[in-house]
Protein backbone atom coordinates (compact mmCIF):
# COMPACT_ATOMS: atom_id res chain seq x y z
CA UNK A 1 0.00 0.00 0.00
CA UNK A 2 1.18 3.96 -0.81
CA UNK A 3 2.83 5.79 1.98
CA UNK A 4 0.32 8.77 3.01
CA UNK A 5 1.04 12.11 1.49
CA UNK A 6 2.45 14.81 3.75
CA UNK A 7 2.83 18.20 2.24
CA UNK A 8 4.43 21.11 4.11
CA UNK A 9 3.86 24.62 3.02
CA UNK A 10 6.90 26.36 3.58
CA UNK A 11 10.80 25.10 3.39
CA UNK A 12 12.08 23.65 6.49
CA UNK A 13 15.46 21.97 7.13
CA UNK A 14 14.85 18.75 5.87
CA UNK A 15 16.59 16.93 9.03
CA UNK A 16 13.79 18.20 10.80
CA UNK A 17 11.26 15.98 8.86
CA UNK A 18 13.20 13.33 8.33
CA UNK A 19 11.19 11.38 11.18
CA UNK A 20 8.28 11.56 8.72
CA UNK A 21 9.79 9.66 5.82
CA UNK A 22 9.53 6.52 7.42
CA UNK A 23 5.88 6.73 7.18
CA UNK A 24 4.76 9.37 4.84
CA UNK A 25 5.72 10.82 1.45
CA UNK A 26 6.90 14.24 2.24
CA UNK A 27 6.52 17.01 -0.52
CA UNK A 28 7.21 20.54 0.39
CA UNK A 29 6.77 23.87 -1.03
CA UNK A 30 10.26 25.20 -2.14
CA UNK A 31 10.27 28.47 -1.09
CA UNK A 32 11.44 29.55 2.09
CA UNK A 33 10.04 32.84 2.46
CA UNK A 34 6.98 32.77 0.04
CA UNK A 35 3.51 30.90 0.60
CA UNK A 36 2.13 28.55 -1.49
CA UNK A 37 -0.75 29.98 -3.75
CA UNK A 38 -4.08 28.55 -2.67
CA UNK A 39 -5.35 27.02 -5.56
CA UNK A 40 -2.06 24.73 -5.30
CA UNK A 41 -2.79 24.20 -1.64
CA UNK A 42 -6.28 23.15 -2.67
CA UNK A 43 -4.76 20.85 -5.11
CA UNK A 44 -2.08 19.47 -2.79
CA UNK A 45 -4.58 19.41 -0.17
CA UNK A 46 -6.93 17.06 -2.70
CA UNK A 47 -4.50 14.24 -2.64
CA UNK A 48 -2.89 14.95 0.98
CA UNK A 49 -2.98 12.75 4.76
CA UNK A 50 -1.71 15.40 6.20
CA UNK A 51 -0.51 19.23 5.78
CA UNK A 52 1.85 21.11 7.78
CA UNK A 53 1.17 24.66 7.34
CA UNK A 54 1.76 28.25 8.65
CA UNK A 55 -0.83 31.35 9.88
CA UNK A 56 -0.52 32.43 6.57
CA UNK A 57 -1.78 29.59 4.59
CA UNK A 58 -5.79 30.18 4.58
CA UNK A 59 -7.28 27.00 5.38
CA UNK A 60 -10.84 27.47 4.58
CA UNK A 61 -14.38 25.41 3.94
CA UNK A 62 -13.41 25.07 0.33
CA UNK A 63 -10.28 23.52 0.53
CA UNK A 64 -11.55 21.09 3.47
CA UNK A 65 -14.65 20.03 1.61
CA UNK A 66 -12.26 18.58 -1.25
CA UNK A 67 -9.78 17.08 0.79
CA UNK A 68 -11.13 13.69 0.89
CA UNK A 69 -8.37 11.58 2.54
CA UNK A 70 -7.50 14.61 5.30
CA UNK A 71 -6.67 13.51 8.69
CA UNK A 72 -4.75 16.12 10.63
CA UNK A 73 -3.72 20.08 9.75
CA UNK A 74 -0.89 20.70 11.88
CA UNK A 75 -0.34 24.68 12.09
CA UNK A 76 3.62 25.71 12.93
CA UNK A 77 1.86 28.40 15.24
CA UNK A 78 -0.11 28.65 18.42
CA UNK A 79 -2.81 30.65 17.09
CA UNK A 80 -5.14 29.00 14.72
CA UNK A 81 -6.86 31.90 13.11
CA UNK A 82 -5.86 31.36 9.60
CA UNK A 83 -7.95 27.37 9.72
CA UNK A 84 -11.93 26.79 10.18
CA UNK A 85 -11.87 24.84 12.86
CA UNK A 86 -15.59 24.80 13.04
CA UNK A 87 -15.74 23.20 9.06
CA UNK A 88 -12.59 20.85 10.26
CA UNK A 89 -14.05 19.34 12.85
CA UNK A 90 -17.17 18.52 10.95
CA UNK A 91 -15.54 16.65 8.47
CA UNK A 92 -13.37 14.44 11.39
CA UNK A 93 -10.18 16.52 10.61
CA UNK A 94 -7.49 17.10 13.15
CA UNK A 95 -5.93 20.32 13.48
CA UNK A 96 -3.29 20.76 15.91
CA UNK A 97 -0.97 23.89 16.81
CA UNK A 98 1.77 24.87 19.05
CA UNK A 99 1.31 25.87 22.51
CA UNK A 100 3.95 25.90 25.01
CA UNK A 101 7.00 25.72 23.70
CA UNK A 102 6.55 28.99 22.15
CA UNK A 103 5.71 31.09 25.67
CA UNK A 104 8.85 31.44 26.72
CA UNK A 105 10.57 33.03 23.58
CA UNK A 106 7.76 34.79 22.62
CA UNK A 107 7.17 36.78 26.15
CA UNK A 108 10.91 37.42 26.13
CA UNK A 109 10.65 39.27 22.81
CA UNK A 110 7.84 41.32 23.99
CA UNK A 111 9.22 42.21 26.79
CA UNK A 112 12.17 43.19 24.57
CA UNK A 113 9.09 45.56 22.36
CA UNK A 114 7.98 47.01 25.68
CA UNK A 115 11.73 48.15 26.88
CA UNK A 116 11.91 48.84 23.11
CA UNK A 117 9.24 51.51 23.01
CA UNK A 118 9.57 53.02 26.16
CA UNK A 119 13.51 53.27 26.21
CA UNK A 120 13.59 54.70 22.56
CA UNK A 121 16.10 51.57 21.99
CA UNK A 122 15.65 51.77 18.07
CA UNK A 123 15.52 55.86 17.78
CA UNK A 124 18.68 55.85 19.99
CA UNK A 125 20.13 52.98 18.29
CA UNK A 126 19.59 55.01 14.73
CA UNK A 127 20.95 58.12 15.86
CA UNK A 128 24.42 56.56 16.74
CA UNK A 129 24.81 54.39 13.38
CA UNK A 130 23.85 57.71 12.00
CA UNK A 131 26.32 59.99 13.44
CA UNK A 132 24.12 62.13 14.79
CA UNK A 133 25.65 61.64 18.41
CA UNK A 134 27.60 64.96 18.55
CA UNK A 135 26.91 66.05 22.19
CA UNK A 136 25.15 64.82 25.27
CA UNK A 137 22.58 67.17 26.70
CA UNK A 138 20.39 65.86 30.37
CA UNK A 139 17.59 64.50 28.45
CA UNK A 140 18.75 63.44 25.30
CA UNK A 141 16.62 60.60 23.85
CA UNK A 142 15.16 60.28 27.68
CA UNK A 143 12.55 57.52 27.63
CA UNK A 144 10.31 56.04 30.32
CA UNK A 145 10.87 53.92 33.53
CA UNK A 146 9.84 50.80 33.31
CA UNK A 147 10.10 49.31 36.39
CA UNK A 148 7.79 50.23 39.45
CA UNK A 149 5.14 50.76 36.93
CA UNK A 150 2.02 49.52 36.08
CA UNK A 151 1.61 46.02 33.26
CA UNK A 152 -2.05 45.49 31.76
CA UNK A 153 -1.74 42.23 30.34
CA UNK A 154 -4.80 41.47 27.56
CA UNK A 155 -5.45 37.73 27.21
CA UNK A 156 -3.50 35.74 30.52
CA UNK A 157 -2.62 32.35 28.89
CA UNK A 158 0.48 30.58 28.68
CA UNK A 159 2.58 33.69 27.27
CA UNK A 160 0.48 36.09 29.12
CA UNK A 161 2.04 34.68 32.39
CA UNK A 162 5.29 34.03 31.48
CA UNK A 163 5.25 38.10 30.56
CA UNK A 164 4.03 38.61 33.94
CA UNK A 165 6.92 36.23 35.32
CA UNK A 166 9.50 38.80 33.65
CA UNK A 167 7.77 42.27 34.69
CA UNK A 168 8.29 40.84 38.42
CA UNK A 169 11.85 40.93 37.84
CA UNK A 170 11.11 44.86 37.24
CA UNK A 171 9.26 45.24 40.36
CA UNK A 172 6.07 46.11 38.00
CA UNK A 173 2.50 46.11 39.60
CA UNK A 174 0.73 43.56 37.13
CA UNK A 175 -2.81 43.96 35.89
CA UNK A 176 -4.72 41.46 33.59
CA UNK A 177 -8.37 41.15 31.76
CA UNK A 178 -9.09 38.22 30.53
CA UNK A 179 -12.19 35.98 29.25
CA UNK A 180 -11.66 33.64 32.62
CA UNK A 181 -9.86 34.06 35.53
CA UNK A 182 -6.35 32.68 35.46
CA UNK A 183 -5.66 31.89 39.82
CA UNK A 184 -2.38 30.20 39.04
CA UNK A 185 -1.56 33.79 37.52
CA UNK A 186 -2.59 35.49 41.02
CA UNK A 187 -1.29 33.27 43.19
CA UNK A 188 2.12 32.74 41.47
CA UNK A 189 2.44 36.33 40.06
CA UNK A 190 0.18 38.52 42.25
CA UNK A 191 -1.33 39.65 38.98
CA UNK A 192 -4.77 41.26 39.83
CA UNK A 193 -7.71 40.72 37.70
CA UNK A 194 -9.67 43.94 36.52
CA UNK A 195 -12.46 44.45 33.41
CA UNK A 196 -10.82 45.83 30.72
CA UNK A 197 -12.26 49.21 30.95
CA UNK A 198 -9.93 49.95 34.78
CA UNK A 199 -6.97 48.20 33.24
CA UNK A 200 -6.89 50.56 30.03
CA UNK A 201 -7.38 53.39 32.75
CA UNK A 202 -4.36 52.32 35.12
CA UNK A 203 -2.15 50.47 33.00
CA UNK A 204 1.68 52.16 32.01
CA UNK A 205 1.75 49.55 29.40
CA UNK A 206 -0.73 47.53 27.66
CA UNK A 207 0.18 44.47 25.81
CA UNK A 208 -2.56 42.57 23.72
CA UNK A 209 -1.45 38.35 23.58
CA UNK A 210 -5.49 37.40 23.30
CA UNK A 211 -6.39 35.47 20.31
CA UNK A 212 -8.16 36.44 17.25
CA UNK A 213 -11.82 36.06 17.28
CA UNK A 214 -14.72 37.56 16.02
CA UNK A 215 -15.46 38.80 19.78
CA UNK A 216 -11.82 40.32 20.30
CA UNK A 217 -11.86 41.63 16.72
CA UNK A 218 -11.07 45.40 17.00
CA UNK A 219 -11.17 45.42 20.75
CA UNK A 220 -8.74 48.07 20.50
CA UNK A 221 -10.51 50.36 18.91
CA UNK A 222 -10.83 54.43 19.45
CA UNK A 223 -12.83 54.40 22.40
CA UNK A 224 -10.24 52.02 24.06
CA UNK A 225 -7.35 54.05 23.43
CA UNK A 226 -9.12 57.32 24.66
CA UNK A 227 -9.05 55.39 27.72
CA UNK A 228 -5.51 55.10 28.10
CA UNK A 229 -2.93 56.87 29.58
CA UNK A 230 -1.61 59.86 27.68
CA UNK A 231 1.43 58.58 28.60
CA UNK A 232 0.93 54.83 28.15
CA UNK A 233 2.74 52.28 26.04
CA UNK A 234 0.55 50.09 24.01
CA UNK A 235 2.17 46.86 22.71
CA UNK A 236 0.53 43.64 20.28
CA UNK A 237 2.21 40.64 19.96
CA UNK A 238 -1.09 38.70 19.10
CA UNK A 239 -2.76 39.76 15.86
CA UNK A 240 -3.34 42.36 13.79
CA UNK A 241 -7.09 42.24 13.82
CA UNK A 242 -7.53 42.63 17.25
CA UNK A 243 -6.18 46.49 17.30
CA UNK A 244 -8.27 48.62 14.54
CA UNK A 245 -5.09 50.37 13.02
CA UNK A 246 -6.37 53.48 12.20
CA UNK A 247 -7.68 54.42 15.76
CA UNK A 248 -4.34 53.26 16.74
CA UNK A 249 -2.45 56.01 14.44
CA UNK A 250 -4.63 58.80 15.09
CA UNK A 251 -4.08 57.83 18.94
CA UNK A 252 -0.20 58.11 18.87
CA UNK A 253 -0.76 60.75 16.05
CA UNK A 254 -2.53 62.93 18.31
CA UNK A 255 -0.36 62.35 21.74
CA UNK A 256 -3.61 60.38 23.40
CA UNK A 257 -1.22 57.47 24.10
CA UNK A 258 3.30 58.10 23.99
CA UNK A 259 3.61 55.11 21.60
CA UNK A 260 3.45 51.63 20.46
CA UNK A 261 5.25 48.19 19.36
CA UNK A 262 3.24 45.93 16.97
CA UNK A 263 4.78 42.55 16.39
CA UNK A 264 1.97 41.76 13.98
CA UNK A 265 -0.20 43.84 11.49
CA UNK A 266 -4.19 43.36 9.55
CA UNK A 267 -2.13 42.78 6.72
CA UNK A 268 1.19 41.01 6.66
CA UNK A 269 3.83 41.84 5.62
CA UNK A 270 3.24 45.42 6.12
CA UNK A 271 4.08 48.18 3.67
CA UNK A 272 7.06 50.41 4.81
CA UNK A 273 4.48 53.28 3.82
CA UNK A 274 1.98 52.25 6.42
CA UNK A 275 1.39 55.62 7.99
CA UNK A 276 2.08 53.48 11.65
CA UNK A 277 5.42 53.02 10.36
CA UNK A 278 6.38 56.79 9.48
CA UNK A 279 6.13 57.48 13.78
CA UNK A 280 9.18 57.91 15.52
CA UNK A 281 7.76 56.23 18.58
CA UNK A 282 6.15 53.02 16.72
CA UNK A 283 8.37 50.42 16.59
CA UNK A 284 7.68 47.58 13.94
CA UNK A 285 8.83 44.54 13.63
CA UNK A 286 7.71 41.73 10.91
CA UNK A 287 5.55 39.05 12.81
CA UNK A 288 9.09 37.32 14.88
CA UNK A 289 7.51 36.59 18.40
CA UNK A 290 8.18 33.24 18.69
CA UNK A 291 11.16 33.34 16.04
CA UNK A 292 14.36 31.84 17.50
CA UNK A 293 16.05 28.84 16.35
CA UNK A 294 15.49 27.19 19.27
CA UNK A 295 11.76 27.65 19.72
CA UNK A 296 11.22 27.35 15.64
CA UNK A 297 12.76 24.01 15.54
CA UNK A 298 11.00 22.81 18.53
CA UNK A 299 7.57 24.25 17.00
CA UNK A 300 8.70 22.25 13.76
CA UNK A 301 9.42 19.24 15.81
CA UNK A 302 5.84 19.24 17.63
CA UNK A 303 4.02 19.55 14.29
CA UNK A 304 6.01 16.44 13.19
CA UNK A 305 5.14 14.62 15.98
CA UNK A 306 1.38 15.23 15.46
CA UNK A 307 1.65 14.09 12.05
CA UNK A 308 3.36 11.11 13.09
CA UNK A 309 1.10 10.16 15.26
CA UNK A 310 -2.52 11.22 13.12
CA UNK A 311 -0.78 8.65 10.71
CA UNK A 312 0.23 5.65 12.93
CA UNK A 313 -3.60 6.22 14.69
CA UNK A 314 -1.88 7.71 17.80
CA UNK A 315 -3.50 10.44 19.63
CA UNK A 316 -1.25 13.75 18.61
CA UNK A 317 0.39 15.70 21.33
CA UNK A 318 -1.43 19.06 20.69
CA UNK A 319 -5.39 19.07 19.72
CA UNK A 320 -7.09 22.11 18.78
CA UNK A 321 -10.47 20.54 18.45
CA UNK A 322 -10.89 17.59 20.79
CA UNK A 323 -14.17 16.24 19.28
CA UNK A 324 -12.39 15.56 15.79
CA UNK A 325 -10.30 13.37 17.14
CA UNK A 326 -13.10 11.40 19.22
CA UNK A 327 -14.91 11.49 15.66
CA UNK A 328 -11.96 9.75 14.17
CA UNK A 329 -11.13 6.83 16.94
C1 LIG B 1 3.79 31.87 14.54
C2 LIG B 1 2.34 33.05 16.09
O1 LIG B 1 4.34 30.74 15.01
O2 LIG B 1 2.24 31.02 17.22
C3 LIG B 1 1.61 31.95 16.76
O3 LIG B 1 0.37 32.02 16.85
O4 LIG B 1 1.82 34.08 15.86
C4 LIG B 1 3.75 32.86 15.68
O5 LIG B 1 4.48 32.39 16.73
C5 LIG B 1 4.54 32.31 13.35
O6 LIG B 1 3.90 33.37 12.78
C6 LIG B 1 4.68 31.18 12.34
O7 LIG B 1 3.44 30.76 11.82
Amino acid sequence: MDKPFVFITRKIPNELIEPLKAVANVEMWDKEDEAVPHELLCEKAKHAHALLTMLSDLIDGELLTQAPHLKLVANLAVGFDNIDVEAATERGIIVSNTPDVLSDTTADLTFGLLMSVARRLVEAAGYVKENQWKSWSPFLLAGRDIHHKTLGIVGMGKIGETLAKRATGFDMEILYHNRSRNLQAEQKLDAVYCELNELLERSDFIVCLTPLTDETKHLFNAEAFEQMKTTAIFINASRGAVVDEQALLHAVQSGEIAGAGLDVFDQEPVSASHPLLQLPNVVALPHIGSASIETRTEMISLCVKNIKAVLTNESPITIVNKEAFAKKS
